[in-house]
């Protein structure tokens, strides 16, 4: 039997990236909501299951882990009727790989979670100008992804679009994407928008766009 339980809040857009793979797997779970703007990650009972105190975390039975990519990554390993999500092909799932660690390093930690710990978690009313140029390079890189191809890592689905809508759904709460300088971005996001999954992404996003517009802050020159 199953037995899943996802740590995250929606929000959260490495906790949406794992709610749309677990959406795509059809896979039953319990959620349990740690709001981290309240500090409850570090509560002592989470941080002894998560000494990282980060949310998505996963636990599968007796076994816990974190981070949305090893999450997305395993739950298709383990639980997908086919690998199509995160093939098993050596270059393509190297592909998918690639665009993993590019989520994570580029575009979430780089661009928007560093944004996002200045307006939302320290309340500072000026952001440098190099913070809103990080998230546009993102943009810039994506166009550049997209250039030959309809998906992420290649011309089918793969956890890698999952991951990539979480945080560019979000940022756009910073800089808007112009469709002119962005037609191949804009349409992979309106093919994204419209996946039966993508209702686990646009609540969330929603919710964290308005967060970031509630938030007075300026961009330094
Ligand atoms: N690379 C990680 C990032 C996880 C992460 O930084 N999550 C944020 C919320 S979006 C968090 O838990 N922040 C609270 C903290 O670091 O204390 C992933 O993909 O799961």
């Amino acid at each position: 039997m199953v037995n899943l339980t996802l740590y995250g809040l929606d929000p959260s857009p490495p906790t949406r990236a794992v709610k749309m793979t677990l959406a795509a797997l059809q896979l039953a779970y319990k959620y349990v909501n740690v709001n981290v703007l309240k500090a409850e990650q570090h509560s002592p009972a989470y941080l002894q299951k998560n000494p990282q105190h980060t949310v998505p975390m996963l636990e599968d039975g007796p076994v816990r882990f974190w981070d949305s990519h090893a999450i997305m990554a395993y739950l298709v390993r383990k639980y997908a009727k086919d690998d199509s999500l995160y093939p098993k092909d050596f270059y393509k799932r190297a592909l998918v790989d690639q665009r993993l660690h590019f989520e994570s390093g580029v575009v979430f930690a780089h661009a928007l979670i560093s944004i996002t710990r200045m307006v939302l978690f320290l309340g500072q009313t000026k952001v440098p100008k190099e913070r809103i140029q990080a998230i546009v390079e993102t943009y810039d890189f994506v166009e550049a992804f997209l250039k030959d191809q309809e998906y992420i890592a290649g011309d089918q689905l793969t956890i890698a679009d999952f991951s990539l809508i979480s945080s560019i759904s979000s940022m756009v709460a910073y800089v808007e994407i112009d469709p002119v300088k962005y037609p191949k971005l804009r349409a992979w996001m309106r093919r994204m928008e419209q996946l039966p999954v993508y209702a686990e992404n646009s609540v969330g996003a929603r919710l964290f766009i308005a967060s970031v517009k509630k938030a007075k802050f300026t961009v330094a020159e």
